[in-house]
């Protein structure tokens, strides 16, 4: 192999670098050159090797996205005749390539019927991005114009761009310069948490109807659209209860506002189903993908339109004045088109769907089900979530959850698994091409770093 790079120095050396150039993702810099951090040198299937030969099973594929796993070779093959073929060109001057005219072909082969376009991006924010102004622009062209504001959740995430994290609703973000005007949130349906006495379907229902209350607030005349993710990925891996979606597309279908899902985590196969509004039964009017749509091997992302706004946009709107360099991005699209037809033709979806998925599930309940720190199990396909817990009976979470849940995903990386910590859950979310040995492997070292916690947590 011919890295452009030297393939093996020592740790140390590579971490004094990093520390020297690097602004890593949400982290005290300072803190992590201190501590330096980990060196992931290689990945095959399921599992990464760092820079000191120690070998981790990915139990949060990537960041949930590479759903066939590392080191395929089909990937590979596919961004490798794409680059010796036509490297790059773009779609602007009346210009489009074969790649992305097949992969768009495959893509609504895939979802519903009521979708028919999409404007590719390189990223879930800047799908987001696009879709504020997609969404203002439909309004514009229909002659409602002051129809402006979005609403978002609290706790939602939809990126770290400036007007992807105002829609999202994580308030240190907010406050370290991250939000725009024409941005309203309302709560997140977290039960576990904030259901007090309400059973989960009267909580799910009374957090739809704060939606409702919002837009009257506000004057639906002005408001464009909501969005949200049909579970919360980075906010907790959370499942909203069963009265909620079919309660917040009433309402907007009521108060004519776009309902618009982020499907960057929840998409191409996460629930067993393609689309996580699938699993949860909605039709929104956009979806923003990202992620899984390359399995993560070369960034590409996109905004998808219902055929009703396509409609409005492309046979009345005229000129739409957005593009980017890299939308559409040959390389990316046919890693792309090599990824979807892969989760298609080796019915990977379906497998997830009627095997693994429920497999993880019912070994997740045998495991967790009675454990002491553990208060609720939730998630479909190869999606889980463990709720750390102070009192089952009253829902009490510890007030240092953070730092335990912080603590079990090191003591995880210590027995050689990836899990994601946040706030008081753990969460799992696995390359969709997990075999059952895996997912025992998985849910195995898992007990084994949620048990030392619950020692330290005083409930074991
Ligand atoms: N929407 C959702 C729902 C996401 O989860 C984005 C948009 C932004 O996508 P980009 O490609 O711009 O990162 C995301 C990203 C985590 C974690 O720790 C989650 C994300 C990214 C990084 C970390 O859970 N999600």
């Amino acid at each position: 192999m011919n890295l452009p790079f030297e393939p093996q120095r020592q740790t140390q050396d590579y971490q004094a670098s990093d520390a020297a150039h690097h602004i890593h993702a949400f982290v005290d810099q300072k803190a992590l050159n201190a501590e330096g951090p980990r060196v992931m040198v290689r990945g095959e299937g399921l599992y990464l090797w760092d820079s000191e030969g120690k070998r981790y099973l990915d139990g949060m594929s990537g960041l949930w996205c590479t759903q066939l796993g590392y080191g395929r070779k089909d990937l590979t093959a596919a961004a490798a005749a794409q680059m010796d073929q036509l490297a790059y060109y773009n779609m602007f001057f009346h210009t489009t390539h074969p790649a992305v005219i097949e992969l768009s072909e495959l893509l609504f082969s895939l979802l519903p019927g009521h979708y028919s376009h999409v404007i590719y991006t390189n990223s879930g924010s800047e799908a987001n991005e696009v879709l504020i102004r997609t969404v203002r622009r439909y309004w514009q062209v229909l002659g409602k114009p002051q129809k402006k504001i979005m609403i978002g959740r609290w706790n939602g995430y939809h990126g770290s761009t400036l007007a992807a994290s105002a829609l999202g609703g994580m308030k240190f973000m907010h406050e370290m310069g991250g939000l725009i005007p024409d941005v309203a949130h309302i709560d997140e349906p977290y039960w576990y948490a904030q259901g007090g006495e309400l059973t989960p379907a009267e909580f799910g229902r009374r957090c739809a109807l704060q939606l409702e209350e919002k837009i009257l607030e506000l004057g639906a005349q002005n408001v464009a659209g909501f969005i949200a993710e049909p579970f919360q990925g980075a906010g907790g891996m959370i499942f909203p209860p069963e009265s909620y979606w079919p309660e917040i597309q009433r309402i907007c279908r009521q108060y004519d506002v776009l309902l618009c899902a982020d499907e960057v985590i929840g998409g191409f196969g996460r629930t067993g189903e393609w689309f996580a509004h699938q699993h949860f039964g909605f039709e929104p009017d956009t979806l923003s993908i990202a992620k899984g749509l390359t399995s993560g091997y070369l960034p590409m992302g996109g905004l998808v339109l219902s055929k009703r706004m396509a409609e409005a946009l492309v046979e009345r709107g005229g000129v739409f004045a957005h593009g980017l360099t890299y939308s559409g991005h040959p390389v990316a699209a046919a890693v792309a088109l090599a990824n979807l037809k892969a989760l298609r033709d080796e019915g990977i979806v379906r497998q997830v769907k009627d095997d693994t998925g429920p497999y993880l599930h019912t070994l997740l309940h045998e495991v967790f089900g009675n454990h002491p720190l553990i208060g609720e199990i939730q998630g479909t396909g190869l999606l889980a979530a463990l709720q750390f817990v102070e009192d089952k009976g009253t829902r009490k979470r510890f007030a240092n959850e953070n730092d335990l849940a912080w603590q079990c995903r090191t003591f995880g990386f210590e027995e050689g698994v990836i899990i994601r910590s946040t706030m008081g859950r753990m969460i799992m979310a696995p390359a969709l091409v997990a075999s059952r040995a895996e997912l025992d492997e998985l849910v195995d070292k898992t007990r084994i770093a949620v048990d030392r916690t619950a020692r330290i947590a005083g409930k074991l």
